[in-house]
């Protein structure tokens, strides 16, 4: 049975792809064989790990949920290795590149990713993943200039995409950022990056004025009447935010905002603010899931 119905969302055309990736995703056994099943229709022999994932990417939507992902991903990975047995030292280095290569997509085909990672730093990211070892250069690199070539493809939907979201929404530009006693708007270069926001006086300045972790917070668009596309950073509890900022003298003060209350320039740029500061709030799902098998197969080479 498993085999047929796998074989049905594989082959039969105009399937909505998402329900596909959802369906797949459970967690109770019939999905688990089922999930095996239609693994087991890709034929992976002979291709690299970025042409199998192209070919895996395209036959239905990766769905948002972690866990799902994680048996997914978890499902391919072996799979890629049964159909190319020597090429990995585990499973779990199949996995952990499967991600650093949808990471490196991320990267590099992003427009809000200003920080396009190199081969070189793609080959650091990787090391010692193959129990303990490096994988060769020569595979990284072939694996790389692949994706930077082209982009995954992924089935159209009116959802986001996953491989283009989530990991890096590092974003930087010019916000009017309202006082907290004083209610006086001050023009700042914002920085969001590691979920922290930074904000400087000067492009160009070192240090910032203020951080605020965004941890615990929310953020929302604001009406406000005195200024145009305004977003708003509170805490849903109500509670005062903590973050940081240097006083005139350089000295380290709490900040006193109940919200950090900004205004972008235009309502496009404030979406993206919000969309940006939303992804960075929303733990990436994926780091759990590859750091721990990063600790594993690393920590193999002692054992
Ligand atoms: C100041 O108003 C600035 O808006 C500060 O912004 C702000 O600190 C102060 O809030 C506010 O009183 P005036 O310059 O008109 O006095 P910036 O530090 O960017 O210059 P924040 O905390 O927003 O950085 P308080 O609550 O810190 O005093």
């Amino acid at each position: 049975l498993s085999e047929s119905v796998a074989e049905f969302l594989y082959k039969e055309e105009g399937l909505n792809k998402t329900a596909i990736g959802n369906f797949l995703g459970e967690r109770e056994e019939m999905h688990l064989q089922i999930l095996k099943a239609f693994v087991g229709l890709h034929e992976f022999s002979d291709l690299n790990l970025v042409q199998a994932l192209r070919q895996f990417l395209w036959s239905f939507r990766l769905p948002g949920e972690a866990q799902k992902i994680d048996r997914m991903m978890e499902a391919f990975a072996t799979r890629y290795c049964d159909c190319n047995p020597g090429v990995f030292q585990s499973t779990d280095t199949c996995y952990i590149l499967s991600f650093a290569i949808i990471m490196l997509n991320t990267s590099l085909h992003n427009p809000n990713v200003k920080d396009k990672p190199n081969l070189q730093r793609f080959v650091t990211m990787n090391r010692g993943i193959n129990n303990g070892e490096d994988l060769p250069t020569e595979l990284l690199t072939k694996l790389y200039a692949s994706i930077r070539s082209e982009p995954f493809k992924i089935p159209e939907d009116d959802g986001n995409d996953l491989t283009l979201t989530f990991f890096n929404p590092d974003r930087e530009g010019w916000l009017l950022k309202m006082g907290g006693r004083v209610k006086t708007w001050k023009r700042r270069w914002f920085i969001l990056t590691d979920s922290c926001l930074y904000y400087f006086e000067y492009t160009t300045d070192k240090d910032p004025i203020g951080i605020i972790p965004l941890e615990n917070l929310c953020v929302r668009k604001l009406e406000d009447t005195s200024k145009t596309y305004c977003l708003e950073l509170y805490n849903p509890k109500g509670q005062k935010i903590k973050a940081c900022k240097t006083e005139n003298k350089g000295r380290v003060v709490q900040g006193k905002h109940q919200s950090y209350k900004l205004s972008a320039a235009s309502a496009e740029e404030r979406d993206n603010w919000i969309e940006a500061i939303r992804a960075s709030i929303t733990k990436d799902p994926f780091y759990d899931l590859v750091s721990l098998r990063k600790r594993k197969v690393i920590s193999n080479t002692s054992s």
